[in-house]
């Protein structure tokens, strides 16, 4: 959706200047269900593989208070969360900055949203994250808010693993497009001087302190492939 009737992108596509967004019904149970073969199977590999992405967002989903404002930045995140979050209604406002494909300005788009609100999660990629370093810079008149900043760091790109196209390129290819790294986010809580946990199990979700804090994922990929190759 865009307000001036520019698509954004470079390929053809349909722009869409205003949306009712009460007349709009999705399917949403019954399409996951379909897609990912059922819901059942992925309640049986939850367990079986904790520290897998997928299963990190159905813990996060569990984890988030009531009334809470969700945001989704991209990638992977908005497709795991789809996946996997928990279907219980906790009255959660869900955001995203899907639109126009970009990665750059999740983390201000959802600060934007955050500084009116008592708990907000923001649920982001590596990559956006380090998109949007100076974002933060915001926090520093609203120390008194719950704002937690989860990085799903997976070392890179890893939504193009999925892409067939990828999957069969060379590794150079591969390399290039995903950009693997090892940076870690700490130094970046202490640059603005947020709170910083460093999440090893689900039980680090719980007793999160009071005002902003960046609570950095590392899933193990191994089982994270496993799960996804599984649905
Ligand atoms: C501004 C911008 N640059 C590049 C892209 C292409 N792009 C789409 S997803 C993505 C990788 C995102 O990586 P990360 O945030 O680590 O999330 P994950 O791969 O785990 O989904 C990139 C570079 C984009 N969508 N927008």
């Amino acid at each position: 959706m865009t307000s001036n009737g520019l698509p954004g992108l470079s390929r053809e596509s349909i722009a869409v200047r205003e949306v009712n967004w009460n007349e709009l019904s999705y399917p949403f149970s019954n399409e996951v269900k379909k897609r990912y073969n059922s819901i059942t199977l992925l309640d049986a590999l939850i367990p079986k593989y904790p520290n897998s992405e997928i299963s990190w967002f159905r813990r996060l989903s569990e984890s988030i208070p009531e009334n809470s404002i969700v945001f989704l930045g991209n990638s992977m995140p908005t497709r795991e969360w789809e996946i996997a979050a928990i279907r219980t209604n906790k009255n959660l406002k869900c955001y995203s900055n899907r639109g126009t494909n970009g990665i750059d300005g999740n983390i201000s788009t959802f600060l934007g949203v955050a500084l009116n609100e008592e708990e907000s999660w923001g649920i982001f990629g590596d990559l956006t994250t380090m998109y949007d370093l100076f974002a933060p810079w915001i926090l520093k008149n609203h120390n008194n808010k719950n704002i937690r900043i989860v990085v799903i760091n997976n070392g890179g790109g890893k939504i193009f693993s999925r892409l067939p196209a990828v999957r069969s390129s060379s590794y150079e290819v591969k390399e290039s497009i995903m950009n693997h790294h090892n940076i870690s986010f700490e130094s970046w809580a202490s640059m603005w001087g947020i709170n910083y946990i460093n999440a090893m199990t689900p039980n680090d979700l719980s007793n999160i302190p009071k005002g902003p804090t960046i609570i950095e994922i590392k899933p193990d990929l191994e089982s994270s492939e496993v799960i996804w190759n599984k649905l």
